[in-house]
């Protein structure tokens, strides 16, 4: 039998890349649209690839057991319904992994949810909400990492949180103008 020479499809990692996204398929990116440009936001530069445990076992393990050797600090994981991507990634380094589980067309994305977080002891993922919430908060725990050794990036983090503050209290201005004039 012929063998599949699938490590040849193995993307390389471009220098100075610090956060790599995996979504599991494309039809992944509509929501995992959101980690990325959150983290192009923040500056931070990343790599993003479609990469299953599934349908490229071989490309993901090529791919995550280099990836600390080639500079990148965080994973995210993103996939939908039996979602193993993020588990078997993190069975293949000790970067921290962040899984992001997608919605699914029968289960709502509770199966995804379940099969990111309900990892054995001893290979952690780190998992956030199922969609686009999730995706952005991914990207922005991502960046706190990140920030830890980077006191310009942890400023544009906090610059954020107060523009969150800002837009609610705006709101709250407007809700008072408006029942003020009932
Ligand atoms: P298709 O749309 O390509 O059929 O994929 C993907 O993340 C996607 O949400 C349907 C769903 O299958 C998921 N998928 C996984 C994995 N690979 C693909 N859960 C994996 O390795 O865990």
């Amino acid at each position: 039998m012929k063998k599949m020479n699938e490590k040849s499809l193995t993307p390389a990692v471009i220098p100075g890349t610090k956060v790599a996204i995996l979504m599991g398929s494309d039809s992944d990116l509509p929501v995992m649209q959101k980690c990325l440009d959150t983290l192009r936001e923040f500056g931070v530069r990343t790599a993003i690839h479609v990469m299953s445990a599934h349908r490229s076992p071989h490309a993901v393990a090529e791919y995550t057991t280099s990836a600390e050797k080639n500079g990148i600090e965080v994973m995210i994981c993103a996939a939908g319904a039996a979602a193993h991507l993020a588990g078997v990634v993190s069975a293949h380094t000790c970067l921290p992994v962040l899984g992001v589980p997608m919605p699914s067309k029968y289960l709502s994305g509770v199966d995804s949810l379940y099969s990111t977080v309900q990892m054995p002891g001893g290979i952690p993922v780190a998992t956030f909400a199922i969609g686009e919430a999730g995706a952005t908060n991914a990207a922005i725990f991502a960046v706190q990492i990140i920030a830890r050794k980077d006191p310009e990036l942890m400023q544009k983090l906090y610059a954020h949180k107060a523009k969150l503050a800002k837009g609610v209290s705006e709101k709250d201005a407007a809700l008072q103008a408006s029942v003020s004039k009932k």
